[in-house]
């Protein structure tokens, strides 16, 4: 967005921090989504052509992101190869920087592991109700004695004393999940919200089974997309959300209760040469940091 940078995060003054998260070592199909975070700030350029104060909205008549805001680029998490313990604990420490400067963490993925780390840092925060949109249910407890894979970070972050309330939007597909993932997830007391069930019962329906809470964090992976919008994922899956249907999500939790950090997750750029899965991720991020501070304004 031609937003300033800030790389130094002990001198950080900002509302919103946005962190790149160049990681894949999580996947366990195609690989990739290291390249995400630059990927969407390439995309994020088409919606900073304009000279106005902030971004129009057509749809609601009204100015958001303007100048009262202040939104920094952080730059990435440093990623030491190969040692996905320490990258991890880097992962953590830069996110735990920027709430300790009161902004609030929007952070670009890398492979939905990360939002391990992520979630981990938000410990002073108080308790934490999670949003997840996603094809999958992510509960996998390990995969060959892996537990810090891209199909495990709801169940560990179930298992963190922080998070109070959780709902998974767009679940669907074959295979990612056993039955005895998803009979966990309903003991832990997850809300699981099919694909089809938005489809057939509307947004305002899926808004209404989210737990109430004082606090939000959302995870979105961008496989909770439908496919055939954006390719740009390592592992697809038929169906889906579509632009309207998560746009009004994001909105609409924005007027259940503060929204305290996000991350959009498992962008892969390879896997889409049109490019437009960076431009939609982009302007996602950025319609959602508007919803977010707009309800700041009011
Ligand atoms: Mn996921």
């Amino acid at each position: 967005m031609k937003k300033e940078i800030c790389t130094d995060l002990d001198r950080l003054e900002a509302d919103v921090a946005v962190l790149g998260v160049p990681y894949d070592m999580g996947i366990q199909y195609r690989s990739g989504t290291n390249q995400g975070p630059e990927c969407i700030r390439a995309g994020s350029k088409l919606t900073a052509f304009t000279n106005d104060d902030g971004v129009y909205d057509p749809d609601r008549d009204e100015m958001f992101l303007d100048s009262r805001w202040r939104i920094v680029d952080c730059g990435d998490a440093d990623i030491v190869h190969g040692d996905l313990e320490q990258s991890f604990r880097n992962i953590e420490e830069s996110v735990r920087k920027i709430v300790a400067r009161g902004a609030i963490p929007v952070v670009m993925g890398g492979d939905h592991s990360i939002t391990i780390p992520v979630v981990r840092a938000l410990d002073s925060l108080g308790p934490v109700c999670v949003v997840q949109i996603d094809a999958h249910l992510d509960w996998c407890d390990e995969r060959a004695g892996q537990k810090l894979g891209q199909g495990s970070p709801m169940r560990r972050l179930s298992e963190m004393k922080h998070v109070d309330g959780m709902a998974q939007v767009g679940i669907r597909g074959l295979g990612s999940s056993m039955k005895s993932d998803f009979e966990a997830a309903r003991a832990y007391g997850s809300v699981i919200i099919s694909a089809r069930d938005v489809k057939k019962k509307g947004i305002d329906y899926a808004l209404s089974q989210i737990p109430p809470a004082e606090r939000y964090y959302i995870t979105y992976d961008i496989d909770g997309t439908d496919p055939a919008l954006v390719t740009g994922t390592g592992t697809p899956s038929a169906g889906g959300l579509d632009y309207y249907e998560i746009n009004d999500l994001l909105y609409g939790i924005t007027k259940k209760g503060e929204v305290v950090g996000f991350d959009l997750v498992e962008v892969a750029p390879q896997y889409d040469p049109s490019g437009y899965t960076g431009i939609f991720a982009a302007r996602m991020m950025i319609e959602f940091m508007g919803y977010i501070l707009k309800s700041k304004e009011r």
